[in-house]
């Protein structure tokens, strides 16, 4: 009995220890959030990173304020909140007078300071008790709390105090983007894709302070913008897709919720109706546009170049007029593009004709014209934005006319080029780009054009090869974090070695947002809870 007793008790004893010491080894492994700012995987990174090694308590006694007066920061400020409640699952309050405790502020405050001249420039000062952020534009301070919402733990530390605490790491960061153009392009016109769709790719485009999104609105495929005066260019060219699928259309309703939601994520939307070439879809639901010779028919292909818009036709641009004058009615933003690539079976003067008159429809109704870099074979105003994809000898033509040229070099970076021969979807007619050679270039050196005519940066992602958002997400996640960086950050923040793992600290995040990132063995994943509930789920 006495025997059987102690055998118990030893028992016990060890089944304790062994418990406390799980607990303790489980303690070890959820890492601790870090007080030193410099260690926080910053993504765009920032111009400049000072840490002072303490930390900022972010809690239930914290309340955001903005200044009064000035336009757009309490929207940002709510924006945050919004952001952080579904992050961390705090609510705070906004520009409150609320009768609980306020230890702690987070302030976004409106500065006239010269150091905050360059457009979207913010400053963000944490100290143990107070955030601050300084913005001249509520712009800036829209990518500032891009910042913030980084700096924020995933996790609490719940031993420091009996409520949960999300410590923040103090110090100092001064910010600004390299260009003022941080785009992606997604093609809505191989495959379409849906209001809901486009809004989850903006929301996480803006999270990475990309400010562009290009709407590749039509094509051979497919139209996929209603046109109040041209009906049948959404009922018969908009009814099906590459693979013979449904298709589908933006009304303009839509297109109007998409430009809102992106407004509110201080992005600007390009509408591209592309063309002369590239214009089936057109053609089939209004054949009097047709320059091939050929009856059209609706096309559930991929290859490119066989249409053509007749040029010489008055009719081809009154159309044109109403298109233009209907979409740019509903387009907050400066530009419009006209594509113009690859339009094989347009005689080279008939496609000088064409683009030279469409640049005057599209400035007739206040807009900066973008096409593909070939339409710098045309008298180009340089006002008018040359799209380089393809050709560095158009590019650098587009440069002698004094136009801006948007850096997109297909070899470099078009996401829909697969990351290498074993990737489920994708092209590879330009390059296999792999995480790191989507990141290691530089958009100021390559191909010679001077940096004072570079607008910007933009990754264009083409749907031949995907329909759901699951495969959009496959070929924009990761590099399209890197093209964000490669359009923000100065040359001299930018290294392989130092990003590769703050990218793989985006896991977490992207998890969360339930993206179906591609895994790229070049990076070492940091894991989340959030992983593996979707893995358990596939
Ligand atoms: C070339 S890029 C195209 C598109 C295709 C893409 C596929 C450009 C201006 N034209 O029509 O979708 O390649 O990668």
């Amino acid at each position: 009995m006495t025997k059987h007793f102690l055998t118990r008790c030893i028992f016990f004893l060890a089944l304790g220890i062994t418990v406390i010491a799980c607990q303790k080894e489980e303690k070890k492994r959820i890492p601790m959030p870090t007080t030193d700012m410099s260690k926080v995987s910053l993504m765009p990174k920032p111009v400049k990173t000072v840490p002072t090694h303490s930390a900022f308590a972010l809690d239930q006694f914290t309340a955001i304020y903005t200044s009064k007066g000035a336009t757009g920061f309490e929207e940002v400020g709510k924006f945050l909140a919004g952001k952080l409640k579904s992050k961390i699952d705090l609510e705070i309050p906004v520009n409150q007078e609320t009768s609980n405790i306020v230890e702690r502020i987070i302030y976004i405050n409106q500065s006239d300071s010269i150091e905050l001249d360059a457009p979207e420039a913010y400053q963000l000062y944490i100290n143990q008790d107070s955030v601050i952020l300084n913005a001249n534009t509520s712009e800036g301070a829209f990518r500032g709390i891009q910042t913030l919402r980084q700096l924020v733990p995933e996790t609490s530390n719940d031993t420091l105090a009996e409520q949960s605490i999300w410590p923040v790491p103090t110090g100092k960061i001064v910010d600004n983007p390299n260009f003022a153009y941080r785009g992606a392009m997604l093609d809505v016109a191989r495959h379409f894709f849906s209001v809901a769709d486009v809004k989850k790719y903006i929301d996480l485009l803006s999270y990475y302070k990309i400010n562009v999104l290009h709407l590749h609105l039509s094509d051979d495929q497919g139209w996929r913008i209603e046109i109040k005066s041209w009906p049948k260019l959404t009922e018969v060219g908009g009814s099906t897709e590459v693979g013979g699928e449904a298709g589908g259309f933006f009304t303009q309703e839509d297109y109007k919720e998409i430009v809102r939601y992106a407004a509110e994520r201080y992005m600007t939307i390009i509408p591209e109706i592309d063309m002369p070439g590239h214009t089936n879809a057109a053609s089939v639901s209004y054949p009097l546009l047709n320059g091939n010779g050929k009856t059209p028919k609706l096309y559930e292909g991929t290859h490119v170049g066989f249409s053509t818009f007749d040029t010489r036709k008055d009719t081809v641009y009154a159309f044109i007029d109403d298109v233009v004058r209907e979409i740019a009615a509903i387009t907050p933003g400066p530009y419009f593009h006209i594509g113009g690539d690859e339009s094989h079976v347009t005689k080279k003067n008939d496609y000088i004709y064409f683009v030279n008159r469409v640049e005057k429809i599209v400035q007739k109704y206040g807009k900066r014209m973008i096409g593909w870099d070939e339409i710098a074979l045309a008298d180009i105003d340089s006002t008018s934005i040359s799209h380089w994809w393809s050709s560095e000898e158009n590019a650098k033509k587009a440069v002698e006319k004094g136009m801006k040229v948007i850096v997109s070099p297909a070899k470099k970076a078009y996401l829909d080029m697969s990351y290498d021969s074993d990737s489920k979807h994708g092209l590879h007619w330009a390059a296999y780009i792999p995480v790191d050679t989507a990141y290691v270039w530089s958009p100021e050196e390559y191909g010679g054009i001077p940096f004072a005519n570079i607008l910007g940066v933009e990754a264009p992602l083409w749907s031949e090869t995907i329909s759901n958002i699951d495969e959009l997400e496959y070929l924009a996640f990761p590099r399209v974090i890197g093209y964000s960086e490669l359009s923000w950050s100065i040359p001299e923040n930018r290294d392989w070695e130092d990003y590769k793992v703050r990218l793989a600290d985006q896991a977490p995040f992207l998890d969360r947002m339930n993206v179906k990132y591609y895994p790229s063995p070049l990076i070492d994943w940091k894991k989340s809870k959030y992983r593996y509930e979707t893995i358990e789920k596939d």
